[in-house]
């Protein structure tokens, strides 16, 4: 039986992907996850323990990581500090977990000569302008703003060059923002969505123009599957679904939604170095390797997930006091 070992399996994106493994596939997984603030066992608890299995450690210990690559017929590398504002107060854990942690894993997959495939993000081309009718393709050049987005970028300059010197069967994605059930309430989706269910106004960074590529956390998975039964070798597949949308228009979707007044939000102080738009073009990933996505509805796809956190509150409700009184010492 094939075996994958998924990294930062008990974040958003993770366990959604081990969902889809576990519902599409007849894989094991083995999920390698530190359980930081993001990490939450509780959204691959209900997964059968035949098939998956979680070891809490860090992807930055070489041994332990060693043990488990030796074990895998893959990886699949979703483990990351992934929060840009965080990334602004400490970028620390950024350097350690998205730099030395994928340095960690790459060694090992080298010298068990064992598959990888690498999760990125689109932050790592930098910024769009609204009027441009340009967007992000695999040969766009990297360019990132943030503490996040740079260890990420060069997160991905790392497994290229594994490929490169050492011959590691690597292949590599950069997806737009995510969205679904499972995501922390420190991002923009979810703390909106539960700021209304606690009476607390949502809160919108700066003027609200600034425009995100979404994309059905789901659709994402189907993608990274695809790419790692058939995608080749030291390629970059970029990931989207054509869901470009400004903030405004999402927290005032969200609101009309929850049944509240489109206006009843705030305006708060604007991220520092704020990028601006992005956008994907994955016309390779459709025309290589045949992928569509299946939520082309953003509306129901906000609803489902509405719902999701309205009947998920023990998931989330022991963090939303850390996270306001973190946005508020921000003036956010
Ligand atoms: P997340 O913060 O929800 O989850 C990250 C997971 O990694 C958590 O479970 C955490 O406990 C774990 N982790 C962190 N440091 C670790 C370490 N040192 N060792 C082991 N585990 C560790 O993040 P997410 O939003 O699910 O993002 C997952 C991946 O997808 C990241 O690589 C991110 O860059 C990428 N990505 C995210 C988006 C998005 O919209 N969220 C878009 C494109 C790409
Ligand atoms: O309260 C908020 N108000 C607000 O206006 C928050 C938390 C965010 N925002 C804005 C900032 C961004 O323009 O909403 C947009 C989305 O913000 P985030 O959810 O923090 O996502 P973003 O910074 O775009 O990064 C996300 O997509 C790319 C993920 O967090 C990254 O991990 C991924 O790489």
């Amino acid at each position: 039986m094939t075996t994958l070992l998924v990294t930062g399996g008990a974040g958003f994106i993770g366990s959604n992907f081990v969902h889809h493994i576990v519902e599409h596939t007849d894989y094991h997984v083995v999920v390698l996850d530190k359980l930081t603030y993001a990490g939450n066992p509780a959204s691959i608890a209900d997964l059968p323990d035949d098939r998956v299995s979680l070891v809490v450690g860090d992807i930055a210990d070489a041994a332990l990581v060693d043990d488990l690559v030796a074990q895998a017929d893959a990886v699949v590398h979703y483990a990351a500090e992934s929060h840009n504002d965080n990334s602004l107060n400490d970028p620390r854990p950024f350097l350690e977990t998205n730099l030395i942690g994928t340095f960690t894993l790459l060694e090992a997959a080298r010298r068990r000569d064992v598959r990888f495939h690498h999760i990125s993000t689109d932050e790592v081309y930098g910024d769009l302008e609204l009027d441009d009718p340009a967007r992000f393709t695999e040969s766009t050049p990297y360019n990132p703003s943030s503490p996040y987005s740079s260890t990420k970028a060069g997160s991905d300059l790392l497994v290229r060059a594994w490929v490169r010197s050492f011959g590691v069967q690597a292949t590599l994605s950069n997806c737009s923002n995510n969205y679904g059930a499972y995501q922390h309430i420190e991002k923009f989706i979810p703390r909106q969505i539960t700021n209304v269910l606690r009476g607390i106004r949502p809160k919108l960074y700066g003027s609200g123009h600034n425009v995100r590529d979404w994309i059905h956390a789901d659709d994402h998975s189907s993608a990274v599957l695809r790419i790692l039964e058939a995608g080749r070798i030291g390629e970059t597949y970029l990931i989207g679904a054509d869901g470009e949308r400004n903030n405004k228009d999402v927290v005032e979707l969200i609101l009309r939604l929850m049944g509240e007044s489109s206006d009843a939000y705030d305006h708060v102080a604007d991220r520092p170095g704020h990028d601006l738009r992005y956008a994907i073009d994955s016309s390779k990933l459709r025309a290589e390797l045949g992928w569509e996505p299946r939520y082309r509805d953003f509306d129901a796809g906000l609803m489902a997930t509405i719902q999701w956190y309205r009947d998920n509150e023990s998931w989330w409700a022991a963090d939303k006091d850390r996270v306001e009184a973190f946005y508020a010492a921000r003036g956010q």
